[in-house]
C-alpha cells in the first residue's frame, strides 16, 4: 500500500458560553491546559492545543463563548472567537444538549451560512439528557443546512469523542507538522499559571466578581533550590470587590492561593511558592489601556 500523506490543520471549537468547549479541549489532549468553570464566559482568549495521532497533527483552538457583548472586554472575547472562524480548516460547533436551544440554534444559523470552513455539529453533555432529547436535537439542528457531520458526545465522560476525532480527521487537508510532536500547547507557562489563579477566582467567588477580575503574573523565577517563585497580581474593578477577594482575615485569598499553587505544582512538576496581591483599577473592563496590559488586546 502506498504511504498515506501526512494531514494537519487548525480546528476551532465554537459555541455559546458554558457549552463545554474548554472541557472538550482538555479531554481531547488528555491534560488540563485550559481553565473551566460552571460560570459562563470563563475563557477570554483563543488558545491552541496540539493533538498528535499517527499520520495527523490537529491544532484545536479553544475560543471564548459567543454572547451579546457589552463591555470592551466582552467585545474583545467575541471578536477573538469570530476571528478564529476565518483562519481554520474546519469548525466544531459545540452545542450544550442540556441548555435551552433557541439561542444556540440562532447562533448556528447566524454564523454558519455556508461561506466559511466546513462545520461539525457536536452535541455535548449527552450524559445529562435522555436519548429522546438527543434525537430531537439532532433532528432540529439537522434542519440547518450548514453541517458536515453530527456527533453526540460528552466532554465530561469522553463518550463520543473518538467519533468526533474520526470526523475531524476526514476534513483535514494534507499539510506539514506545524509543531514538534512533544508539545501540547504554545502557551507560555506564566500565562497558564495566571489562568489557573483566575480559574480559582471563577470557582470560589460569586456574582459579578469573576467578571471583574484579571490576573497577571508579574514575576516567575526558578530559585537555586529548584523552587519556582511566582508572584501574581489580581486586579478587580472596585474597592468592595477587593475586600471580598481577600476575605475575612485573608481567608479567601489564602484558599485561592493554595488551590492554585497545588495545580501549578502539578503542571510544572516542581515546588512552587505563589504570592498573590490584589489591587483595584476602576472599571478596567472598559479601559483600552488596562485591557492591553492584561493581555486582552
Ligand atoms: N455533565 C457534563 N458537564 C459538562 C460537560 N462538558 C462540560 N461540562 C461542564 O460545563 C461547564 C462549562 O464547561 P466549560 O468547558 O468551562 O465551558 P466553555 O464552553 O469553555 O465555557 P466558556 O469558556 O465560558 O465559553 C463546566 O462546569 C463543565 O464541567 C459534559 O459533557 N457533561
Ligand atoms: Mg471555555
Amino acid at each position: 500500500m502506498p504511504d498515506q500523506p501526512f494531514r494537519s490543520g487548525f480546528i476551532a471549537i465554537i459555541g455559546r458560553p458554558n457549552a463545554g468547549k474548554s472541557t472538550l479541549l482538555n479531554r481531547i489532549l488528555g491534560e488540563k491546559i485550559v481553565i473551566t468553570s460552571d460560570k459562563p464566559q470563563t475563557t477570554r482568549n483563543r488558545v491552541q492545543g496540539i493533538h498528535n495521532m499517527p499520520g495527523y497533527q490537529i491544532i484545536f483552538i479553544d475560543t471564548p463563548g459567543i454572547h451579546a457583548a457589552k463591555s470592551r472586554l466582552n467585545r474583545y472575547m467575541v471578536d477573538e472567537a469570530m476571528a478564529s472562524l476565518k483562519e481554520v480548516d474546519a469548525v466544531i460547533f459545540l452545542v450544550d444538549a442540556a441548555a435551552s436551544q433557541e439561542s444556540q440554534e440562532a447562533l448556528g444559523a447566524e454564523i454558519f451560512d455556508g461561506s466559511g470552513p466546513p462545520v461539525i455539529l457536536a452535541l455535548n453533555k449527552t450524559d445529562l439528557v435522555d436519548e429522546e432529547r438527543i434525537l430531537r436535537l439532532l433532528e432540529r439542528f439537522g434542519r440547518l443546512p450548514a453541517f458536515r457531520a453530527y456527533v453526540p458526545l460528552s466532554a465530561a465522560t469522553g463518550a463520543g469523542v473518538d467519533r468526533l476525532m474520526t470526523e475531524v480527521c476526514a476534513l483535514l487537508p494534507e499539510g506539514p507538522r506545524y509543531f514538534p510532536d512533544d508539545i501540547l500547547t504554545d502557551l507560555p507557562e506564566r500565562f497558564i499559571a495566571a489562568e489557573i489563579v483566575r480559574e480559582k477566582l471563577f470557582r470560589l467567588t460569586h456574582e459579578e466578581i469573576p467578571y471583574s477580575v484579571a490576573v497577571v503574573v508579574e514575576s516567575f523565577k526558578e530559585r537555586e533550590n529548584g523552587v519556582i517563585a511566582i508572584s501574581a497580581v489580581v486586579t478587580v474593578e472596585r474597592d468592595s470587590q477587593k475586600g471580598i477577594v481577600i476575605g475575612r482575615r485573608g481567608e479567601m485569598l489564602k484558599r485561592i492561593g493554595t488551590e492554585a499553587r497545588r495545580e501549578i505544582e502539578d503542571l510544572l512538576q516542581a515546588k512552587v511558592f505563589l504570592e498573590l496581591f490584589v489591587r483595584v483599577r476602576k472599571n478596567w473592563t472598559d479601559n483600552p489601556t488596562m485591557l492591553k496590559e492584561f493581555g486582552y488586546q
